[in-house]
Formats: structure tokens, sequence, C-alpha cells
């Protein structure tokens, strides 16, 4: 069962939006690999899902430019969201000696013999973005990223509160994440909590596009085809809801207005569909990790203690903040 970690739960939970990279001289001690190279700078392997969505590709972005200006030697990989692609690129960190690891898990399960390789070998490990469901926490030092529960629930807060008053049968079909993954199974079940408020709401079809925008296309133009009211999309991601946009108009429907979208990320293509209205509403979920990631792995790679949970502070957006914050997007 995955630990649902929330800001209640987790007294000592730090809020923090970004911080700059810290700089100061690696101070490793002779306990990480990496100190045996003598040269003080830090060597992070970072094992990446992959390039599936525009979230990803500014998650990398971030996480590349924050390396570079935290002076921060990146070894990088791109699994192509398969697991075994990750679980090879961590055993190859392990094998030249870096010294701290970093990675998005694919999906929650089956990572506890590797990052017990990892631990056995000294190199700390941090979790960005996605969490894994181990049941051993001291196989990693801390997790940085969302909470995707909260982010389902704020989706399914938000299409209450515009369907209230409103007695006629609600149909909703679900565009999930990757299968097995934290934000696909934590949006999942914080929207359904969410609607459970409204009981005209039902959610008639739901199946995973895995974030991409050809696979939400294919799986909307099933639905369309196999449920002839649909009333609303609730899509795990931005690429998702733009894939199923293309197979709402070509259906002869107008999305945002015959069918209400709402979606997950903010990234600016899902920003631009929002400000012209084919989006109704979009959680944000940040993809700008990197200059937290880096610090954080300087204080571990010192053998400094860091909070076990660090939650990414993130928004909402209505179509007239869309076209507001558009202009200023970084990604
Ligand atoms: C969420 C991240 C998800 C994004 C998708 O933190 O893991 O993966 O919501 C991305 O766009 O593919």
């Amino acid at each position: 069962m995955l630990k649902r970690w929330s800001a209640a739960v987790l007294g000592s939970v730090l809020l923090v939006s970004t911080l700059s990279a810290c700089g100061g001289e690696n101070a490793s001690d002779s306990s990480s690999p990496g100190a045996a190279k003598g040269d003080g700078k830090i060597t992070m392997g970072f094992a990446q899902v992959g390039a599936e969505s525009g979230w990803r590709t500014a998650n990398t972005k971030s996480i590349q430019d924050a390396a570079t200006a935290a002076g921060i030697d990146l070894k990088f990989s791109d699994a192509q969201q398969k697991q075994e692609n990750q679980i090879k690129a961590i055993r190859s960190y392990i094998a030249q000696k870096v010294d701290v690891i970093a990675f998005s898990p694919v999906v929650e399960s089956g990572w506890d013999t590797v990052l017990k390789e990892a631990k056995d070998a000294k190199i700390p490990v941090i979790l960005t973005d996605r969490a894994v469901d181990s049941k051993d926490t001291t196989l990693y030092k801390t997790f940085l990223g969302s909470d995707f529960v909260v982010e389902g629930k704020k989706a399914g807060d938000w299409l209450v509160k515009e369907y209230q008053g409103k007695t006629d049968p609600v149909n909703i079909v679900e565009l999930q994440g990757t299968t097995g993954s934290a934000p696909a199974n934590d949006r999942k079940s914080g929207f359904a909590d969410a609607i459970k408020a409204a009981p005209n709401m039902k959610i008639i079809a739901s199946q995973t596009g895995d974030f991409t925008r050809a696979k939400g296309k294919e799986v909307m133009e099933a639905f369309l085809k196999a449920n002839p009211k649909i009333d609303v999309l609730y899509a795990h991601n931005d690429d998702m809801a733009l894939g199923a946009i293309e197979a709402i108009e070509a259906a002869g429907k107008k999305p945002g207005t015959d069918i209400k979208i709402i979606s997950v990320d903010a990234v600016k293509d899902g920003m631009t569909a929002l400000a012209a209205g084919k989006i109704n509403h979009i959680v944000e979920c940040s993809p700008l990790l990197g200059p937290q990631l880096m610090d954080l792995a300087k204080k571990v790679v010192k053998g400094e203690t860091v909070e076990p949970r660090i939650l990414t502070v993130e928004t909402e957006f209505t179509p007239e903040q869309a076209k507001a914050a558009l202009p200023d997007r970084k990604y």
C-alpha cells in the first residue's frame, strides 16, 4: 500500500518552492565513494523516467541546469519509461561509485533490491517527483515532490464546485497516468474521494493514457465511441488532455464546452489550451525540482540530515489566471 504522504501527517514537512543551489565546497566524508576521487566535486547519478511529456522535459532541464549551476557533475539516463532501464542505470551508478543517486521511480513497486545495493555501497539515494512503496524508509534519504493525492482532490473539488446545485447525472471519463505510478494511483484516489461529495457524479470509464498525447488521443477516441454521453474528462496530465482534445474535436464536439476538461501539470501547452477555453481548469504540478535537488545532494553527501519529505509548493489555474501567467511561464 502506497505510503500516503501528506503535510498533515508529516509534521516535519519542509514547504519550499525553489531553493537556489547552495555554493560551498563539497566536504564529502571519506565514507562516500566519490570522496575517493579527492577532487571535492560531487558526482550525481540521475535515473530519469523518460521524455514522455512536456512536464518531464521541463523536469529534466531543471535538473541539468541546476547541476551546472551547483557545480555538480551529473550522469544522466533516460529509461524510456521502463523500470528495468532505471534499475540498470542505478546499478551502473553504483559501479561508478558516484557520490549520490537521485531518480524519479517510474512505478511505485520493485525497488527494494537495487536500493539495498546502493545502501550497501554507502551511496545516498534521493527520490524526486515520484515515491516508492518500500516499507524500509532507510533506503533513501528523502522524497522531494508533489502530493498527488492533494492534486487529485483539488481537481475533484473544483468539479464539485463547478456543478454545485445541479442534480442531473454527470458522466466522467478519466485518463490515468502510467499504470502503477504514484501520480496515477494518487491522482485517481484523491479525485475519487473528492467527487463523493456529489452523488450525481460518476466515473463511467477510466483507463491509462500513459501520460502521453498519442495514447491520450487513442483512449479518448475509444471513450467517445463507447459512451454517447460524456460530460467531463479528468486527465492526469496536460499531455493526455491535449491528445484527448484532438479526439474530441475530430468527433465534432467542443472541448471545454460540450465536454469539460480538468487536467494536472500546467505546462505551457496545457495553459495555452486553458486560456483558449479548451481546458476548464488545471491543477499545477511543478517540474522545477532541480535547485532543491542539488541543495539536498550537497547536504546528504556531507552527511547532514534532511527532512524525510519535502513538498513542492503548487497552485491551480482558471482560464483567466492562465492568460495572466502565460507570458512569464518558464515551461
Ligand atoms: C508528476 C510527474 C508526472 C506528470 C506527467 O510529478 O511524475 O509524470 O504529471 C509526467 O506529465 O509524465
